[in-house]
């Protein structure tokens, strides 16, 4: 191996990060990187944002902006809290910017000249309301395999199925609700199946790869691969390069991972050697490490390499270490509920080390992990504070004021020499344990050290050497301080910031991330070697400081949850975003009918006028208005609430109205007159 190729997934742009993020594609592959260049390996880590797709346009157009200024606003998002957390990208891209687009077309049209790509007509959904052709998440309905609602047109979240849009059941416009019809559009389809067995036999050599990426790889070789649409109607893309699709976009799933390698082109540019991505691209002897959540290893273990044989010139992934999911307090992760941390609000309260040291030590390798504010600030006090923290700091103040430095090694005793092996072993430990990517490990492996050179002080005694063997504790000062620096190193790729911090303690001048993995545990401390500026390194975090997190999230857990009661008084109004807010379209309507619904003494059928557009609604106010109170009245409804069958009636909205301390509940309406289908905000 010659050198290594490291990518990240490429965050979608349309919300913040958030632990979920970091926990699956991000910190690990840092980690990784960190130590292989420690190793002094030729390694690039290379990632960006994914700022195409459906999730983009969907997210601009809730938030009546431009998908442009959408993936600006989170571009600039993610490079500063990745930045501030540590993240190590040689090159942090976006699949915007003009180098992208000319290589993803640059691909798309050699497979498109080796017939690879082929053209079908389709049946796809069109909202006649929105006038256009309904891609992916456009549209949701029920799904056909686990019967959840919401379920979205490429794929079910609930069971991760993987969907046509024509088998949703009750299907229906993300943006507007309504039905959409069946109509005939034109797309070119990349011929996967073609590549089946290649793939197949490429995926039988790879041994040592994650069980769960082979396993998911043989469920769809089971399956056939058949073939997949790679353009879209959509606006917001890459506009695909084949006669007579000027209008249809390349399929940001097409694209977004040709972005690594426009980002390593955009990285060889920017070191003034523009041809030097070849070298990554298209010498086998470069071993590609693609890291992602368990929701991409389709794209990654599949669809990609089938993309790169059919390329032909390029190189295959060496290796996907694909991680599951990190759940929150004991609940799935939900963006959409906010029941997330988010990383730029994390970092506004604590430190990056401890969250990259705790998500390392629970790292989701083989199975989901759980995120507990407790179980991280217990990590962060009782492992970094008072044993990695501790150990570092009674060594360095121990000798600054007993010694004023380093003092010299003196006769061994056995003691010391255990200790001396620990030192030796560590690196070489380690090193095997995250070239393998097994981060858990390798951090117990890490505090197995501090723990061991925390009693081989005290076993030591040095305080009371000091008046009884002056030479034995300088032995064991001299020794402690080797530890340390050897600590300083291999906390490098977990611990950034203290391993430089300890680095600069230790009186060392240059930056520890340039310092030899293999030499962290030799003996290279002079006597007589002054130390630097005594600093804090791990602050304990209290309960004061995480309890309103718990409190947050499980305020959200409470209020969202189908089972659980509501709360008798709500403690603390959940906040929600503006984002939040402005996916709830409110709009004025106007009751045409209202009538009593037959067996449900509690239900009006109402029939209201929304803008242009008749509907059917059906709402609990029966024991508060007789039908007649109601007709010709403008009311406020959820115009984009999935629509649902109540006693058999479709029920398409839902209005909305204030009730008193009694229960009695008064409709809204507008204190002038404002015309029907206008927008509540
Ligand atoms: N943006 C999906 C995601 O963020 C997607 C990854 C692209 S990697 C080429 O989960
Ligand atoms: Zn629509």
């Amino acid at each position: 191996m010659k050198r290594i190729l490291v990518t990240s997934a490429l965050p979608y742009a349309n919300g913040p990060i958030h632990l979920g993020h970091l926990a699956g594609a991000y910190l690990p592959a840092d980690v990784y990187v960190r130590y292989q260049r420690m190793k002094k390996r030729n390694v690039l880590y290379i990632c960006g944002t994914d700022e195409h797709g459906v999730p983009i346009a969907i997210a601009a157009e809730k938030q009546g902006i431009t998908p442009q200024q959408l993936v600006d606003r989170y571009y600039a998002d993610h490079l500063d809290t990745f930045t501030r957390f540590g993240m190590s990208f040689d090159n942090f891209s976006r699949t915007s910017r003009p180098l992208h687009h000319k290589t993803s077309q640059a691909f798309f049209q050699n497979l498109y000249d080796k017939n690879v790509l082929v053209e079908r007509t389709v049946q796809q959904f069109y909202c006649e309301t929105c006038s256009r052709f309904l891609a992916d998440r456009f549209v949701e309905g029920v799904c056909p395999r686990c019967q959840q609602p919401g379920a979205r047109g490429d794929q079910c979240e609930k069971c991760g199925s993987s969907l046509e849009q024509t088998e949703l059941i009750k299907p229906y416009c993300k943006v507007c609700g309504h039905t959409p019809v069946l109509k005939d559009t034109r797309h070119l389809f990349f011929k996967l199946g073609d590549f089946q067995a290649k793939l197949e036999t490429w995926l039988a050599g790879k041994k040592g790869w994650k069980e769960n990426v082979l396993n998911y790889c043989r469920g769809w070789f089971k399956e056939g691969l058949g073939e997949r649409a790679v353009t879209r109607d959509l606006k917001w893309g890459i506009q695909a390069p084949a006669a007579g699709y000027e209008e249809k976009m390349i399929y940001v799933w097409f694209e977004a991972p040709i972005g690594y390698i426009s980002a390593t082109k955009e990285w060889a540019e920017r070191i003034g050697q523009p041809d030097k991505w070849k070298e990554y691209w298209m010498d086998s002897r470069t071993k590609l490490v693609h890291f992602i959540g368990k929701d991409n290893i389709v794209f990654h273990a599949i669809i990609w390499p089938a993309m790169i044989m059919a390329h032909g010139d390029l190189i295959l992934p060496a290796d996907i270490p694909a991680n599951e999911f990190l759940n929150l307090q004991g609940e799935k992760l939900s963006t959409s509920r906010n029941y997330a941390v988010w990383l730029g609000e994390y970092l506004a309260k604590f430190p990056p080390d401890p969250l990259r040291y705790y998500l390392a030590a629970i790292a989701p390798e083989n199975k989901d992990a759980d995120f507990t504010w407790t179980e991280f600030q217990q990590r962060n006090n009782s492992e970094l504070a008072d044993i990695l923290g501790n150990f570092i700091n009674r060594t360095l103040t121990f000798a600054k004021r007993q010694f004023n430095g380093v003092p010299a090694a003196g006769e061994l005793n056995d003691l010391d020499r255990a200790m001396i092996q620990v030192l030796e072993k560590a690196p070489v430990e380690f090193g095997d344990l995250f070239e393998h990517y097994e981060l858990r490990r390798g951090l117990t492996a890490l505090m197995d050290v501090a723990r061991f050179a925390n009693k081989y002080f005290n076993d030591q005694q040095p305080w009371a050497t000091l008046k009884t063997n002056r030479s034995q504790c300088a032995t064991t000062i001299n020794l402690c301080l080797h530890t340390v620096q050897t600590l300083a190193i291999l906390m490098e790729p977990v611990l950034p910031f203290s391993a430089e911090k300890t680095w600069a303690m230790l009186g060392h001048t240059g930056s520890v991330h340039e310092q030899l993995w293999d030499e962290a545990g030799s003996l290279t401390l002079q006597p007589g070697h002054r130390l630097g500026q005594e600093q804090i390194l791990f602050s304990k975090i209290d309960d004061k400081q995480i309890q309103p997190e718990i409190d947050r999230l499980a305020a959200i857990s409470k209020n969202q949850s189908p089972t659980a009661a509501a709360p008798e008084t709500p403690a603390e109004p959940v906040k929600i975003s503006y984002d939040d807010f402005s996916r709830v379209q409110l709009r004025l309507a106007q009751v045409l009918k209202a009538e009593k619904v037959e067996k449900a003494d509690k239900l009006l059928r109402l029939e209201i006028l929304v803008g242009e557009e008749k509907r059917q609604i059906v709402a609990g106010i029966a024991k508060h208005y007789a039908p007649e109170q109601l007709i010709g009245k403008t009311i406020v409804v959820v115009a984009n609430l999935q629509p649902a069958k109540i006693r058999g009636l479709e029920s398409n909205g839902m209005l909305l109205a204030a009730e008193d301390e009694t229960g009695q509940l008064a409709v809204l309406t507008p204190d002038r007159p404002v015309s029907c289908g206008a927008r509540v905000k």
